[in-house]
């Protein structure tokens, strides 16, 4: 196996044994495969859009299998074959439509395979077409190129979870889709590729502004709202992962239980939205960041769910109490699935009354959520005030992924050495770091703005330009640094938004992708003065001079 796709790779370069993540070599070689076989039916797609051969729910049937190879997501081997299969039979039933018109293009052999049998024929199916196996020669173009596939990723999670909610934009399926189709081009020079990129990046925004407006059309926009850290005496269901539909029919369905819901995770912003927080059990947050689950699920006295990434393979003191849905897997871990008209969280339920619960209640203090663009637009008046009066000097937003590589701790310094004068916005998981720290408040606002999971980055990128406006500036004149941190492709679809956006001087952590050769970071670094993070000290004295 191969895989370079996220931050944890293993030395910095590549997993080629096993996963650092856990991924088994046939894991990664169906994934290959399927990311190949999308490639394949990309083609077939663009094709078919532009004879105007009906689609049915084609873009979102793309984005949910390319989701399904995003990191930490699915461990299943068992669960790629019938997407793979299905992925063969959409592409042949188009093919036939396009042919019906007289349509029969030379097509790539990416969109002719035929996916073996068996699992054993399968693998080195996979194995032939993964990134070693590339036949690009040129190291940029490959670095490139993968950069867009996995940006693509990252797009395709924030689609998946729109469409969930019932929001779907044609424009974005398409965008995705002939992005994907142009990663089997072998005619593009580096100029092609690098516009391929700024591409996959506004794809993103589109995507981020689709997700934005499911949750907030359907939970509402989040309000600032105080929540509890530790427990409450009682049973208890711990959800992790990122997706707000789940959550909400499991509020629904242990409604008068007397289970109490706890979010893990990325899943804490939750408790910002009116129509998730009017529910009584919901009680509280528990745990942190996804890479302290084995320590955090084993302790928790309940059952759990895992909506989305990232899971990490469960300890067999838990693996009986932890259940899997939507695109998630783990072999050996019970999963829920979708029934037609919702899903049936009962063997959740169930595990959970049988489990002990807390014996008593757990006092950890509590933290503010809710800070989305709503939120913080509505008392931009105040800011934009306290900005000219001298009252706040710089906006910092750390945000981005957690992880369990060493470095991080510079994302917590960094948020505590940050002056009194200034505000701190984040979003993603990266915020476990800092997140119950007491920054106080500026003029009534408090310092540190929790804008929401990574699935809000959207809301990060209305505020900053919003606040460009009102201060009639671009983005990077504004007072405002970014200090990302990064794990996963959702991080690689976000900074390629951000770059599309013309947005610079971006700092980023904790290393360097591995897919990135020196010279397209040359080019990142001299086009948009992309820096990798020094030292907390070093960074602020050059950014607040
Ligand atoms: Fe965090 Fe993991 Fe949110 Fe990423 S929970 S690193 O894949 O999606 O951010
Ligand atoms: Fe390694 Fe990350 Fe790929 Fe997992 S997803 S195999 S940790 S590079």
């Amino acid at each position: 196996m191969f895989c370079y796709q996220c931050e944890q790779t293993a030395k910095g370069s590549g997993c080629t044994r096993i996963g650092v993540c856990g991924k088994q070599p046939d894991v990664a070689a169906l994934q290959d495969l399927l990311v190949y076989a999308l490639q394949g039916f990309s083609q077939v797609a663009v094709e078919a859009r532009k004879n105007h051969v009906a689609s049915g729910g084609e873009g979102a049937f793309t984005c949910r299998a390319l989701f399904s190879t995003l990191t930490n997501v699915n461990f299943d081997a068992a669960r790629f074959v019938p997407m793979l299969n299905e992925v063969v039979e959409r592409r042949e039933s188009l093919k036939a439509a396009l042919a019906a018109k007289g349509v029969s293009p030379a097509w790539h052999e990416a969109a002719r395979l035929v996916p073996a049998a068996d699992m054993a024929a399968l693998v080195p199916q996979g194995e032939a077409v993964g990134i070693e196996n590339d036949p690009e020669t040129d190291a940029d173009i490959k670095s490139l190129k993968q950069t867009v596939i996995y940006g693509l990723k990252g797009v395709a999670a924030y689609a998946d979870h729109a469409e969930i909610l019932g929001q779907e934009n044609p424009a974005l399926y398409e965008a995705v889709e002939g992005l994907l189709a142009d990663t089997l081009r072998t005619d593009m020079d580096l100029g092609a590729w690098v516009q391929r990129a700024l591409d996959c990046g506004n794809a993103n925004i589109m995507a981020m502004e689709l997700l934005d407006a499911a949750n907030t059309g359907t939970y509402g926009h989040p309000v600032p709202t105080e929540v509890p850290l530790g427990a409450t005496q009682g049973k208890a269901i711990l959800v992790s992962g990122h997706d707000l539909k789940d959550l909400d029919m499991l509020l629904q369905q242990t409604e008068g239980t007397g289970i109490n819901i706890y979010t893990h995770g990325e899943m804490l912003p939750c408790h910002g939205y009116p129509e998730l927080k009017k529910h009584e059990h919901f009680h509280g947050h528990y745990g942190t960041a996804w890479q302290n689950q084995l320590k955090e699920f084993a302790a928790f006295p309940g059952a759990i769910l895992m909506t989305t990434n990232c899971i990490q393979k469960p300890a067999e003191s838990y693996l009986g109490n932890i259940f899997t849905t939507g695109l998630v897997g783990w072999p050996g871990a019970a999963h829920i699935t979708e029934n037609g008209s919702g899903k049936d969280f009962s063997a959740v339920i169930e595990k959970a009354l049988a489990m002990p619960g807390f014996a008593q209640d757990e006092d950890k203090g509590s933290v503010m959520v809710g800070f989305g663009h709503n939120a913080v637009l509505g008392v931009a008046d105040t800011v934009i005030d306290a900005v000219k009066a001298g009252d706040i000097r710089h906006f910092f937003l750390v945000a981005g992924c957690d992880g369990a590589r060493p470095g991080r701790n510079y994302y917590t310094e960094f948020v505590e050495k940050v002056p009194e004068d200034c505000m701190v916005l984040t979003l993603a998981c990266g915020k476990f770091r800092f997140f119950d720290k007491k920054l106080g408040d500026i003029g009534g606002i408090p310092r540190l703005l929790d804008v929401g999971q990574c699935n809000d980055a959207y809301s990060a990128v209305k505020i900053a330009t919003a606040l460009a406006e009102a201060f009639d500036c671009g983005i990077n004149d504004l007072p405002l640094s970014l200090v990302l941190s990064w794990y996963e492709q959702k991080a690689v679809a976000i900074l390629l938004s951000l770059l599309a956006l013309g947005v610079k001087d971006i700092r980023l952590g904790p290393s360097l992708p591995a897919f990135i050769t020196p010279n397209v970071l040359n080019f990142l670094v001299e086009k948009y003065d992309l820096k990798p993070i020094s030292t907390p000290d070093e960074d602020l004295k050059a950014i607040l001079g």
